[in-house]
């Protein structure tokens, strides 16, 4: 079986046949889809674990929203959300990646045994990421990212999306390199939702192939996302609620994966695996 472009192998980390599966553990009370369920760092662990029972490969752990509009919190409380849930999983066993924009929670984290910085900024939020990450010598999320949102679009005006998110992440991925990550451990994201509306990110979504053209393994975090809200409600209907977004989630599993996805970041990880393994079978009669 050839290996799909956008699949690829990240330095670090182990190979999977198929796509991977990212679990999501958000700590924290606010995040758009799954805020304040598992707050405190007990539960936290109990739900990553969960999560690796359905079949998750990954355990993302994030002690930050990043939905528009959200405040920020200070790194002391991001430390006290993040760490313990850090360390309680990985004694577990777990591969666990920290979803932060700032670089003393990525330090704390990799102390405390994750595998994998997931930066939704890229390392452009905190001068001080690209250098930690360098040191640690981790794999690396790199996600598009236009800056800090304050409405659900701003700076969300493209010409050509899937030509100016490719040139984009092309640059940012000069930029790591330049400070000292591996190229063999840059991983790359669309960024769905991030300064993007239904139109952009369906469109990344039908275009994996060209951001798989960079060169670099592709994650891609559908989930629960407001433009699958929009898909479902057709002309002029409403949008389900985040929760109820999850067979729309699993759908868009199959085609990243299908597309050719390294990995996939889902809150709900149950149907997500069944969706990578049906696509990896369906890969193997090519
Ligand atoms: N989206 C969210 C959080 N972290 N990380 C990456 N790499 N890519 C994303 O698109 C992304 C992310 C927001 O989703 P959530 O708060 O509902 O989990």
């Amino acid at each position: 079986m050839t290996t799909l472009p956008g699949r690829g192998r990240v330095a670090g980390l182990p190979v999977w046949d198929r796509c991977a599966v990212m679990g999501v553990v958000n700590v924290t009370p606010d995040s758009f889809s799954d805020g304040g369920r598992y707050f405190d760092a007990t539960t936290a662990v109990k739900h990553g674990l969960g999560l690796v029972d359905e079949g998750a490969d990954l355990v993302d752990v994030g002690g930050e929203s990043t939905r528009p509009g959200a405040a920020r919190v200070d790194a002391a409380e991001e430390l006290r959300r993040v760490v313990p849930v850090v360390r309680g999983l990985v004694s577990e066993g777990v591969l666990v990646s920290v979803d932060t924009m700032r670089a003393e929670v990525a330090e704390r984290a990799l102390e405390a045994g994750a595998v994998l910085v997931n930066d939704v900024s890229g390392g452009l939020a905190d001068p001080g990421m690209i250098p930690v990450v360098a040191d640690a010598g981790v794999p690396f999320v790199v996600m598009h990212w236009r800056g800090f949102l304050q409405g659900p679009n701003v700076r969300g005006v493209y010409r050509d999306v899937v030509d100016e998110v490719t040139r984009e992440l092309h640059a940012r991925v000069a930029a790591v390199v330049a400070g000292g990550i591996a190229e063999d451990r840059v991983i790359l994201d669309p960024g769905l939702g991030f300064s993007k509306d239904v139109e952009h990110d369906l469109t990344l979504l039908a275009h994996l192939e060209r951001l798989a053209g960079l060169g670099r393994p592709l994650l891609v975090a559908a989930s629960r996302k407001r433009f699958l809200g929009r898909v479902l409600a057709g002309s002029g209907g409403s949008p389900p609620p985040a929760r109820e977004r999850d067979a729309a989630t699993a759908a868009v599993s199959a085609i990243a994966a299908h597309g050719g996805a390294w990995a996939v970041r889902v809150h709900e990880v149950r149907a997500t695996a069944d969706a990578v393994r049906v696509a990896r079978a369906v890969e193997g009669a090519r």
